[in-house]
């Protein structure tokens, strides 16, 4: 199977913007130019779905904020979900796969590397964990943090944004309900989570308010079927809604 796609598509529009009011250029930056080359591929190539699902954190949250408060790190959602990934990459192994490049074979990761999107000035940079199986939440939390930092600052090395099984885009810290994420390939799913939102839910004959978080789960419709990914999506959900089954310090 070829990746060359030909696609008998009109121009881009031409258009003299100026004509019709005041206007300012800006160059794209580096990574600006190379995410969109990346970014097009991977839309027209890979048939994407988006699978919505909601994680109750009503009880992982005032274990995250006391974690925060006695570890002296700053622990927020991310390496709750970065562990809760890597254990459903190591429960789902077609989640762990890459097509290889002629798309006839799967190549079965046995490491577990988890990337997450950091919004910087410059662009979108995806820098990736290693182990994360290994890691706690507060080392997750730590390396999370300098990894963010250095893309914001410096930039990373390429070896830090390579070898990654699945990655993590979380817009919580913004807000929002859903979006559809587009697949880093060769990895086969990517992780979109939203704000969490206090929600009534049904109990007994009674009411009660939980911390719901939405998961927007994109996959490569190629290699993961639906039921695979409600399934796993089913998985982060529970994993998330019981803070005992993490590994905190
Ligand atoms: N629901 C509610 N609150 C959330 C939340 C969620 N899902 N996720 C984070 N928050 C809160 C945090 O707890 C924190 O609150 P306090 O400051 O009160 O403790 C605040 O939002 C800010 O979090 P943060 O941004 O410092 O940390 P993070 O771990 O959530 O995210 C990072 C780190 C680097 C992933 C993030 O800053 C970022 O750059 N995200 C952008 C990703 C992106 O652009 N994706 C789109 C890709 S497609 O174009």
């Amino acid at each position: 199977m070829s990746h060359t796609l030909e696609l008998a598509l009109p121009p881009w529009p031409d258009v003299d913007y100026a004509a019709f009011g005041e206007i300012e250029t800006v160059p794209l930056s580096r990574i600006q130019k190379l995410g969109a080359g990346y970014l097009a591929r991977n839309w027209v190539t890979i048939p994407h779905v988006t699978h919505q699902d909601e994680a109750d954190i009503t009880a992982l949250e005032p274990v995250r904020k006391r974690l925060s408060e006695e570890s002296g790190v700053k622990v927020t959602l991310l390496p709750f979900l970065i562990k809760a990934v890597a254990a459903g990459l190591a429960r789902f192994p077609a989640f762990n796969a890459s097509l290889d490049a002629d798309g006839q074979t799967l190549v079965l990761k046995k490491y577990f590397h988890v990337g997450f999107a950091v919004d910087t000035p410059k662009g979108l940079i995806v820098p990736v964990v290693r182990d994360c199986e290994r890691k706690s939440v507060v080392e997750l939390a730590s390396g999370i943090a300098a990894l963010g930092a250095r893309a914001r600052d410096k930039g990373l090395p390429m070896a830090d944004m390579v070898g990654g099984c699945m990655t993590v885009s979380s817009l919580g810290h913004i807000g929002g309900t859903g979006f559809t994420p587009i697949v880093n390939a060769p990895e086969v799913a990517i992780l979109g989570v939203m704000r969490a939102q206090w929600k009534p839910q049904r109990e007994g004959d009674g009411m009660s308010w939980r911390l719901m978080l939405p998961l927007s789960l994109s996959y490569d419709h190629r290699v993961l079927n639906g039921a695979d990914v409600a399934r796993f999506a089913a998985h982060l959900a529970d994993m998330l809604a019981k803070p005992e089954s993490f590994p905190l310090l």
